[in-house]
């Protein structure tokens, strides 16, 4: 069986991470592709040059011609432009635009029948003009927020409690961004909601409410202490999460940002959602039942979503 051929648009410190955890995880043979060929070229021969140590043998290249990407299995886009100390990731919206436009093109003359998986900034945005201009089905196009946005929820939760992350389960819901929706309710340790443990005396209201904010807040708490640049490693581990359960069709439950059509009363954008990946892309979209408060939430996240996309037609990019 001939090896898997994941291209990875866009070189910069996710695209990089990304290639070496291919590697690490024999996924496949990579392209790495990005405006500035020199650092695809050399991002790819440095990670090739890991692989006698640490005993993988992906081929790795770089290149700017998008013809290198051609019959790739999965794409992991994140072209563009990283979000800098106090922009906000809507400031990002016109220029990665027009960077994705491009993306989908080289898509979807090279690569049509690939996974893709997009992580540009504002991702929900960017998503759903990857998908909408590239034309691939929407099944195989998903957005990369809520596995990295729970995994920050996981880790918070299991410092609080003292427990392993692995036995920590989270729900995120919503647009990736401020609005975001950590479900607590169906958030457990080892099977245990959080609102038991804290009956059970694990921790306080006040510190779980905390927790919240800080999840929703995470992306901006890495882009403060890295000063330059935004959270790369964790993005990079989420992606790869996705990847892995569509190239193994391993059918994972993932939160990821994908197009709704009636599910959740909602039509025609992108947002994050609980779904099942396997080798046919998105097999399902898992729909639970909201408390009215959380229906308030995930409804405001969605107003959030569609405003972007609103702000975005009105550019016409
Ligand atoms: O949860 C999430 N979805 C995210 C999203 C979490 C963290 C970061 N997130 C976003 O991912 C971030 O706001 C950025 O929009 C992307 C990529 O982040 P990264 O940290 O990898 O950014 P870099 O290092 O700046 O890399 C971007 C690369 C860089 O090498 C550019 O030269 C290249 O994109 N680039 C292009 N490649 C191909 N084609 C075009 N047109 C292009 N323009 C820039």
């Amino acid at each position: 069986m001939a090896r898997k051929k994941i291209a990875l648009v866009g070189a910069g410190n996710i695209g990089g991470t990304l290639a070496h955890l291919i590697g690490l995880k024999e996924l496949g043979d990579v392209v790495l592709f990005d405006v500035f060929a020199g650092v695809a070229a050399g991002k790819a021969l440095d990670i090739m040059q890991s692989g006698p140590v640490d005993g993988f043998d992906s081929k790795m290249v770089g290149s700017a011609d998008y013809a290198a990407i051609e019959g790739a299995d999965v794409v992991i886009v994140t072209a563009g432009f990283p979000r800098l100390p106090g922009m906000t990731r809507d400031d990002l919206l016109t220029k990665n635009a027009e960077v994705i436009t491009k993306v989908a093109e080289g898509i979807k003359t090279y690569a049509p029948n690939a996974f893709v998986i997009c992580i540009t900034n504002p991702l929900d945005v960017m998503v759903w003009v990857l998908q909408q201009k590239s034309g691939l089905p929407p099944e195989k196009v998903v957005g990369m927020a809520g596995v990295l946005d729970s995994a920050r929820f996981r880790l918070f939760l299991a410092e609080e409690f003292g427990v392993s992350v692995e036995d920590v389960t989270a729900f995120v819901l919503g647009g990736h961004g401020d609005t975001m929706v950590p479900l607590t309710r169906y958030s457990t340790v080892a099977g245990i909601p959080v609102p038991d443990l804290v009956k059970m005396g694990w921790s306080t209201q006040e510190k779980i409410d905390a927790i919240v904010t800080r999840t929703a807040n995470g992306g901006g708490e890495i882009v403060k202490l890295l000063e330059k640049g935004s959270a790369f490693y964790a993005p990079a581990a989420s992606a790869i999460a996705m990847a892995e359960s569509y190239l193994k069709d391993k059918k994972r439950v993932l939160p990821c940002a994908v197009l709704l059509n009636g599910e959740y009363g909602m039509n025609d954008f992108y947002v994050g959602v609980p779904v099942v990946i396997g080798d046919k892309g998105v097999e399902k979209i898992v729909e639970v039942q909201f408390t009215e408060a959380e229906k308030a939430a995930f409804d405001k996240s969605c107003d959030a979503v569609k405003k972007l996309i609103a702000d975005f037609k009105k550019l016409g990019v």
